[in-house]
């Protein structure tokens, strides 16, 4: 079809689907139950496709999950871990509540780990693979996922990770041996695929869609070591003699140098993310000739509304290698709100700028209105020029202040005094015992706060009421930590519906959606703030909050900030100016709100960056160009401290290794990281590092409802003085315990003290 998009939001335009699982999860609605929603909510999502204008065979992705799309990969070809013993039936399937422990484990088991998609926020559940994993087709969902479709009038583009990419992102299973590669079971991979392939055949589907999106990043693996992958497995797959076509999708960036391999296989069309990536040599583009050329167009990223133009130009240079050419997007639209017209309360100027996934869908259908040579297109492309420009020109996107603040910077703006000489300064003011116990940030959001917070946002309780309950709160907090003995406080932020959106609300340059959810990991989900202008703290955001905290206490209160690289990953960004620009805008509200808290005699303050490694480009050559912009924003909010003034900061997620340099260049005098579940084997980085400053490896796993043993905390931390300097350890949770109750927080926290304190005990 000359129209199509890679995939669809799948969690609903008021979180239908979201919801039917947690019901199922709780038990409130069955298996049977939980089938008809999901099948309402696709069949839903095709007509309203179809309606914007996806009508060919094969133009509606079949992009619906329960929960995650490598985990439904796994599922089909039954790459099930033993570890979960057996999750068949008697028929070898596996059915929704086996799909369910996989993703969220059992009493006894762990579930497959999480992790990343790509440059994304969205987390896929990563298989695990060794020579003992038995491949057979162990679900046949998205044959009958099809089947329904077409008995509805809807000839869908069934969709699976392609056996490349599922391989790449699997891991080698607790059996394996050290030097086992999952990619070495490809060819045990192929039958099942080819199965799936011949069922669809039979079920008649004209297209299948494989996703191959690994073959855009620098992989680990070699690459002529992939390139034979990718040959092995699509002239494999090619010559499965009954088969639907075959449509590859490269989304996330340039396919590179994977091109020529992909071309040279019997693959029917293949996807490339020109949005990202750059329209290809034309050699490159003669060597498909005879296969389609799918051009992924427009961002299913970002919210920005498509320039038309530029698209139009690329189609028509993509046009002129002979190939049949169609239209898409340059990744599944999963990332990306459900419909920007659902925001009424936007200003319609803002909501002109935007598009979110149905809107996206509108403009793959105008671009491809182009290769019929259609008439109507020159106007819609006049208009999106035209609301290009005006959003150039618009009030607040631009901001002459903010432009000369920026240039008036200098490197002196950038770096505080010799870690040293702060060192001394804070030892003297702060007078903190060795091993000092701490906590992240936030403590549990009960259903209470919620809910207060619900009622003040619907107008049921003054903001004056709100603020008391919240102030309220906070005493309690503050009293548990003194009762604790902790050292250094928090606040515990009960104030905060989310430690981006809080200052999206209160910073000039943000806009927040109502209902623009976008799937985290399978029923999570975020609603990204919108970044669009030149960012502008009018009044302090957090300093009423600390000085009432600190106002509870003798005891050091952590005043608590998100980062500018947190704040823009975790958000939708302009596109119109480079993101280290927008980055140090963020920055100086930031290093405002921090000279502020100092006045108010906040003497640390933390300042988040847990999305620091998040960010890091796929290319290894885009990297150290990240690593410089978001170093330095850090350093450009925090360097206005004075040496008294500790900062503080806390990363998450491990594979510290690769970034380790970069944070020890954001000069924090106290870092805070993620340990637990790799039992304290960041302490070995540090080492190797030689790192000289405070750091807080995390003693216990907040992920989990858990409680650690003092004795078992006091071990890692007799682990961690055997690498890192005693007088440099700090002792601490390895996250924020906003999703802990508070039974088991207590418990914990209360074990990490008796445990610092032993080991201190130790040490003199
Ligand atoms: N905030 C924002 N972005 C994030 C995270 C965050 N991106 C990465 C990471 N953390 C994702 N992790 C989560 C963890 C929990 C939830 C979502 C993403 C979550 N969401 C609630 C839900 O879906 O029910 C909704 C929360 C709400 O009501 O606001 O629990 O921390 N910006
Ligand atoms: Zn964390």
């Amino acid at each position: 079809p000359a129209a199509s998009i890679l995939g669809y939001p799948r969690i609903g335009r008021r979180r239908e689907l979201k919801k039917a699982v947690e019901s199922f999860w709780a038990g409130t609605i069955d298996a049977p139950a939980l089938e008809k929603a999901a099948q309402d909510l696709r069949l839903s999502t095709a007509k309203r496709l179809q309606g914007l204008g996806l009508t060919g065979n094969g133009a509606v992705p079949g992009t619906f999950s329960y929960y995650d799309q490598v985990l439904d990969a796994a599922a089909h070809i039954g790459a099930i871990p033993a570890r979960f013993g057996a999750l068949l039936d008697a028929q070898g399937q596996l059915d929704i509540s086996g799909y369910f422990t996989l993703a969220r484990g059992t009493a006894e088991q762990q579930p497959l780990e999480m992790t990343k998609w790509f440059d994304t926020n969205y987390h896929y559940l990563v298989p695990e693979i060794g020579p003992e994993t038995v491949f057979s087709l162990t679900s046949t969902r998205i044959v009958e996922e099809f089947s329904h479709a077409l008995a509805n009038g809807v000839h869908t583009r069934p969709y699976l990770v392609g056996p490349v990419t599922f391989l790449l992102l699997s891991k080698a299973s607790d059996e394996a041996p050290n030097d086992f590669s999952p990619l070495s079971r490809l060819a045990d991979i192929l039958p099942v695929y080819a199965d799936l392939l011949a069922r669809l055949a039979a079920a008649g589907a004209d297209w299948v869609q494989f996703d191959e999106p690994a073959l855009v990043v620098d992989q680990v693996t070699p690459l002529p070591e992939v390139q034979a992958a990718v040959a092995e497995a699509y002239e494999y797959l090619a010559a499965v003699p009954s088969r639907p076509a075959l449509f590859v999708s490269t989304p996330y960036g340039a396919l590179e140098g994977l091109l020529p391999t992909l071309a040279a296989t019997g693959i029917d069309a293949l996807h490339l993310d020109v949005f990202k990536g750059e329209v290809p040599a034309a050699a490159d583009l003669a060597a498909l000739s005879g296969k389609t050329l799918v051009a992924g167009l427009v961002d299913g990223h970002n919210i920005w509304r498509n320039d038309l133009a530029s698209s139009a130009a690329k189609l028509d240079e993509l046009r002129k290698s002979g190939l049949t050419v169609t239209v898409s997007t340059s990744t599944s639209t999963q990332h990306v709100p459900h419909d920007v017209q659902e925001e009424t309360q936007l200003s319609a100027e803002l909501r002109s700028w935007l598009a979110f996934a149905d809107q996206k869908t509108a403009e793959v259908v105008t671009l491809s209105g182009l290769l019929t040579d259609s008439p109507s297109v020159q106007p819609a492309i006049d208009e999106a020029s035209a609301v290009i420009a005006a959003r150039a020109a618009a009030v607040g996107v631009h901001r002459t202040e903010v432009q000369a603040r920026l240039s008036a910077l200098t490197s002196a703006d950038f770096s505080r005094d010799a870690y040293a000489t702060r060192a001394a300064v804070q030892e003297t003011q702060l007078a903190l015992p060795t091993l000092p116990t701490t906590t992240i940030g936030s403590f549990p959001q009960t259903g209470e706060i919620r809910a207060a917070r619900a009622r003040a946002n619907k107008g049921e309780l003054t903001q004056q009421q709100y603020q008391g309950l919240m102030k309220d709160e906070i005493r309690r907090v503050v009293q548990l930590q003194e009762e604790l003995g902790l050292d250094v406080l928090v606040h515990g932020e009960p104030e905060r519906n989310d430690m981006v959106q809080y200052f999206a609300e209160n910073l000039e340059g943000f806009d927040v959606t109502v209902h623009g959810w976008v799937q985290s990991y399978g029923s999570r989900c975020t609603r990204p703030s919108i970044l669009w202008g030149d960012v502008v703290r009018s009044q302090p955001i957090t300093v009423e909050w600390a000085r009432f905290a600190q106002s509870l206490t003798g005891k050091p209160m952590k005043g608590m900030l998100t980062g500018p690289v947190t704040i823009l990953a975790w958000s939708f960004v302009r596109d119109d100016q480079p993101l280290g620009e927008t980055a140090n805008q963020v920055a100086l509200a930031l290093r405002d709100e921090i000279a502020d808290l100092e006045s108010a005699g906040i003497r640390i303050i933390q300042v988040d960056e847990p999305a620091l490694r998040e960010l890091l480009p796929l290319r290894k050559a885009d990297q150290a160009r990240y690593l410089d912009w978001s170093v330095n924003s850090f350093r450009l909010a925090t360097s206005g401290a004075g040496n008294g003034t500790q900062i503080h900061t806390h990363l998450c997620y491990s594979e510290f290794g690769v970034v380790i340099d970069a944070i020890d260049s954001l000069d924090a005098d106290v870092t805070s990281i993620e340990a637990a579940r790799s039992r304290m084997e960041v302490v070995h980085d540090l080492e190797n590092h030689g790192f000289g400053r405070g750091v807080g490896p995390g003693v216990y796993d907040i992920h989990s409802p858990r409680v650690p043993g003092r004795a078992e905390v006091a071990q890692l931390l007799e682990t961690a003085v055997q690498h890192v300097p005693a007088r440099q350890l700090w002792v601490n949770p390895d996250c924020g315990l906003k999703t802990r109750g508070y039974a088991e927080t207590e418990e914990s926290l209360r074990n990490l003290v008796d445990a610092a304190r032993e080991v201190r005990a130790q040490l003199a």
